[in-house]
Order: C-alpha cells, then sequence, then structure tokens
C-alpha cells in the first residue's frame, strides 16, 4: 500500500477524525480553557496510524495542502456546532504545517471557511512552530499581522526545541508560547528543566505573551508550573485528546 495515496483516499472517505485534547487556565484555581485538535487516522486495513508516521510524508507532498484545509474546516464546523449548542468550549486551537501557512491561499482559504462557519476570531487559534519563521520576516509579519486582524490568535508551537531564537517573540505577534513536552518531563527535579520552563515563562510574560505548558502527566509538574504563573497546561495528567462527545463531557466536570 502506499500511505500517501491511502491518505488522499482518506480525505475523502471519512477515515480521519479531530480529536481534542483539553487546555487548564491555572487561574483562581482551574478554568477550562479550549482546545487543541489533534489529527487521527483510522484505515479500513492498516487500522491507527499515528500522525507522527503520515504528516512527515504529507508534508513531503503537496499533500498537506488538503489535509491541512480538511483540518480547518473540520475544526471551524466543530466551533459553529458548539456555539449553537450554547457549549462554552472557548477556543479550539489547530496545528498549522509550515508548508500550509507559506502557502499563498492561505489567508484567503482561512477567511473563507471561517466566514462560512461563522467562526468569531477568538474560538480559533493557529498553532505554528518557529521553523516557519526562518522565511521571508516582513511577508510574515505582514500575514500575522493580517490574520490576527481578523482576530485570530496565534501561538508558538514546541517552543525550546528548535533555534528558539528569542528574536522571535520580539519579531512575530504572538499570543502564546508552549513549552515543549521534553521540557515539561523532568519538573520539578530536574534543575535545568526547571530553570529552562521558568525563563520562557519569565520571558514570555514580560513580553505579554501567555504560556502554555504541554505534556503535563504528574500532580507534581503541574503544581511547579502554576507556582511560576504558567498561564495554562495541557496533558494527561488532565486528559488525554477526546471524541467530540468525551470534550462536551470534560466541559461539564468541575476542575
Ligand atoms: O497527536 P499526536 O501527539 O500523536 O501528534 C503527533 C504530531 O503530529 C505532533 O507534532 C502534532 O503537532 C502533529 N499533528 C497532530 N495533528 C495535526 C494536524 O492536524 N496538523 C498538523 N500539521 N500537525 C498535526
Ligand atoms: O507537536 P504538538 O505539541 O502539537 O503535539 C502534541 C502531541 O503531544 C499530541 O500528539 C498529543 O497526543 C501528545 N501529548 C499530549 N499530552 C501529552 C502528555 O501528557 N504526555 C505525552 N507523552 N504526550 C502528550
Ligand atoms: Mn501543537
Ligand atoms: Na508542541
Amino acid at each position: 500500500l502506499k500511505l500517501i495515496r491511502e491518505l488522499r483516499k482518506a480525505i475523502r472517505t471519512d477515515q480521519l477524525t479531530l480529536v481534542y485534547q483539553p487546555k487548564v487556565s491555572l487561574l483562581s484555581g482551574g478554568n477550562h480553557a479550549g482546545f487543541e485538535a489533534l489529527l487521527r487516522w483510522h484505515h479500513p486495513e492498516l487500522g491507527q496510524i499515528p500522525p507522527a508516521r503520515f504528516i512527515p510524508l504529507a508534508e513531503r507532498s503537496d499533500m498537506i495542502i488538503d489535509l491541512g484545509k480538511w483540518v480547518l474546516q473540520q475544526a471551524c464546523r466543530q466551533i459553529a456546532q458548539w456555539r449553537e449548542a450554547n457549549i462554552p468550549f472557548a477556543n479550539i486551537a489547530v496545528n498549522i504545517s509550515p508548508v500550509q501557512f507559506l502557502d499563498p491561499q492561505f489567508f484567503s482559504e482561512l477567511q473563507t471557511l471561517a466566514h462560512q462557519h461563522g467562526v468569531r476570531g477568538h474560538e480559533l487559534s493557529l498553532e505554528i512552530t518557529e521553523s516557519v519563521l526562518i522565511h521571508d520576516q516582513a511577508a510574515l509579519q505582514e500575514l500575522m499581522r493580517a490574520i490576527k486582524e481578523e482576530g485570530f490568535h496565534f501561538a508558538l508551537d514546541d517552543f525550546g526545541t528548535g533555534y528558539s531564537a528569542l528574536g522571535y517573540l520580539k519579531a512575530f505577534p504572538f499570543d502564546y508560547v508552549k513549552i515543549d513536552q521534553s521540557f515539561v518531563r523532568g519538573l520539578p527535579e530536574h534543575q535545568s528543566d526547571a530553570s529552562i520552563c521558568k525563563a520562557i515563562i519569565s520571558m514570555a510574560h514580560s513580553m505579554g505573551i501567555a504560556v502554555i505548558a504541554e505534556g503535563v502527566e504528574k500532580l507534581e509538574q503541574g503544581q511547579f508550573l502554576a507556582e511560576q504563573l504558567c498561564d495554562q497546561i495541557q496533558g494527561f495528567y488532565f486528559s488525554v485528546p477526546l471524541s467530540v462527545q468525551e470534550a462536551e463531557q470534560w466541559l461539564n466536570t468541575e476542575l
């Protein structure tokens, strides 16, 4: 089976779904702060295929454009559905691949989808990684500014794993940085992880950027991050990624 060809078929034949991992705000003891949408592929013969396997493949072809479009459309639909049902989901964050973000059609397609589904800006955030930021800085700043004018938020994903040029935080209008789970894993004991998390939080805050920590699996990790005034946390400690129905139930649980 040629996986890339199967993936094209998957987009057309309902093999893809989004799951939603909760984000929790640590302000005033804990509040629902929305979800990160994560793609899942269930192939009829091969079973579950993890995104770590098929997304890099899609990124090496132009397939990631159609795949990314499908994800955005699905997220916009979900936002409309939850709003119509008066479900206080807060927002959905969507991962955007560099190739998708740099596609000249991206902005107009985002606008079209958002208008079609009546999405309000604050209901949708876009997670991009710093690998996209090495491209033409002026053009990217203009693109991000235009997207932010529509009200959408930006998160800098996987922060700390790449070049982590601090200048990126100054040069581009991010609303959030997401501390990569590799720095959260060793909390609170591991001294260098603790220092890195502290430094990211205080630096981001001094620039008016909020911080989301990923991969929080243990109470002690969450406690350390709360003490450092990290704004939101996400991870198996609270919840794995959920189906739509489970996500709705999650919103009914007290934190
Ligand atoms: O969900 P999981 O932890 O298996 O995701 C593995 C990787 O795949 C992560 O880097 C995640 O950002 C990426 N990923 C998951 N869903 C999407 C998606 O819808 N679009 C893109 N571009 N990446 C995704
Ligand atoms: O690259 P990105 O940060 O978008 O990827 C998020 C990935 O991390 C998803 O595939 C998700 O399933 C995974 N993930 C989410 N929470 C946890 C966690 O607490 N522990 C681990 N090991 N992985 C997590
Ligand atoms: Mn992400
Ligand atoms: Na990440």
